[in-house]
C-alpha cells in the first residue's frame, strides 16, 4: 500500500512540497513518484511572493499553474505556501516598503488577485509564514511588524478571509516543538487569535528536525505530541507541513535512528485526531534544502537517490497504518 492510500484509510492528508526546478526539468520517475505516494502537494518556492509577484505589475503564474494542473490531474490537494513571511521569499517592494498605507495596498492587491487566480483550486493556505524569530521566543522583527503593528496578524487573516471566506487560513511556525520559548509564545499568540474569533483554521508545525547542524535540540515526539495537542485542545486544525530529518553523514546507524524518530514524531503527531496532514519537505534526498543550506549527504526525506523507499519510509508507514486502524476502531 502506498503512503497516500494508508492515509486515505486514516482520513488524513500527506503531502510533500515541491521543487518547481525539478518539476519544470521533465524528470518523469520524480512526478510517479510524487503522483504514486502522496496526495497534498505545497510549492516549495513557486508560490511565495518573491517568485509569483516580483514587482508590482510582474505575476509568474506559470509553476503555480503546472502544479495545480498537476494536483487536479492526480487527484492531489494544493497547500498554497506562503503569502506573508517575515525572514525570506519576500520582493524589496514589499521589505523596504515605508508606509503603511501602501503596504496595506500591496497586501490587499496581492491577496485579491491571488486567490481570485487560485478559484477555489488550492484548499489551504500559510497566510503567514513563521511569525516569530527562527531560534528564540520572541516576534519576528520585519515591515509587517513595524508599519502594520503588533497586531499584523489579525489584520492579514481579517482581510485574506474577506477575499476567501472558502479558503482554509493557516499560520505555520517551525521549531515550537524543540524551542519551549518559542512555543510558549507562540501558543498565547494563537490563542489570542482564536479567543478574539479571527478566521483561523488551522496551525502548521513546520516539523524540520536539523539537529546537529542547525536545530538547537534533537527531534522530541514527546513535546510534538504537546505542541500538535495545544492547539487541537483550543478547536483548531493542526498539520505537520515541513518534515524532514537531518541525518549527519559521520553518526553511526544513521538511518536507522533516523527511521525510528521518523516514526516516533509521526506516530506523536497523528496521535491526536486534529492531526490531519504530514508534509515533507521534499521528495527525495536527491533534492532537498537541507543539502543545499546544511553540507552534502544530510540524507533528510523517505526516498533515497534514486527514489527508493529507505527505513524512514516504512517507520511512516506503519504509523499511517496504526492512525488507520484507530481511525476504522472508531
Ligand atoms: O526549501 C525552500 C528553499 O528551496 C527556498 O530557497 C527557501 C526560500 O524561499 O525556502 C525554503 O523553504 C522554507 C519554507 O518555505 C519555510 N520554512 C523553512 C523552509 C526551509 O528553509
Amino acid at each position: 500500500m502506498s503512503l497516500r492510500d494508508l492515509a486515505a484509510a486514516g482520513g488524513i492528508r500527506v503531502g510533500a512540497a515541491v521543487s518547481d526546478t525539478v518539476f519544470a526539468s521533465g524528470d518523469e520517475d520524480y512526478r510517479s513518484l510524487l503522483a504514486a505516494e502522496f496526495n497534498s502537494v505545497t510549492a516549495e518556492r513557486a508560490m511565495k511572493w518573491k517568485w509569483i509577484h516580483p514587482e508590482p505589475d510582474c505575476w509568474e503564474w506559470e509553476a503555480n499553474d503546472e502544479l495545480i494542473r498537476f494536483a487536479e490531474t492526480h487527484q492531489m490537494q494544493v497547500r498554497g505556501h506562503t503569502v506573508v513571511w517575515p525572514h525570506w521569499g519576500t520582493p524589496t517592494y514589499i521589505t523596504k516598503c515605508e508606509d503603511a498605507g501602501a503596504l496595506r495596498r500591496h497586501l490587499g492587491d496581492h491577496v485579491r488577485e491571488l486567490f481570485s487566480h487560485w478559484g477555489g483550486s488550492v484548499a489551504r493556505v500559510d497566510v503567514v509564514n513563521e511569525p516569530l524569530h527562527w531560534l528564540e521566543g520572541r516576534h519576528a522583527e520585519s515591515v509587517w511588524r513595524t508599519l502594520l503593528g503588533e497586531d499584523y496578524l489579525a489584520e492579514v487573516l481579517a482581510l485574506a478571509h474577506e477575499v476567501d471566506p472558502d479558503i482554509e487560513l493557516w499560520i505555520n511556525e517551525t521549531h515550537t516543538d524543540v524551542i519551549p520559548d518559542k512555543h510558549d509564545l507562540f501558543t498565547r499568540t494563537v490563542a489570542d487569535l482564536v479567543e478574539r474569533g479571527l478566521p483561523l483554521h488551522g496551525i502548521g508545525i513546520q516539523g524540520h528536525q536539523l539537529y546537529p547542524d542547525f536545530s538547537p535540540g534533537p527531534p522530541d515526539p514527546a513535546r510534538l505530541h504537546r505542541g500538535v495537542s495545544t492547539f487541537a485542545d483550543m478547536g483548531l486544525e493542526v498539520a505537520v507541513t515541513e518534515m524532514d530529518i537531518l541525518a549527519h553523514p559521520t553518526d553511526a546507524d544513521r538511518l536507522d535512528v533516523q527511521a525510528q524518530l521518523y516514526g516516533e514524531l509521526v506516530d506523536a503527531a497523528l496521535s491526536v485526531e486534529a492531526c490531519r496532514e504530514v508534509t515533507f519537505w521534499g521528495v527525495s534526498d536527491a533534492h532537498s534544502w537541507v543539502d543545499q543550506h546544511f553540507g552534502p549527504d544530510r540524507a533528510p526525506l523517505l526516498f533515497d537517490r534514486e527514489g527508493n523507499p529507505k527505513l524512514a519510509y516504512d517507520a511512516v508507514a506503519a504509523a499511517f497504518a496504526s492512525r488507520a486502524r484507530r481511525t476504522t476502531a472508531v
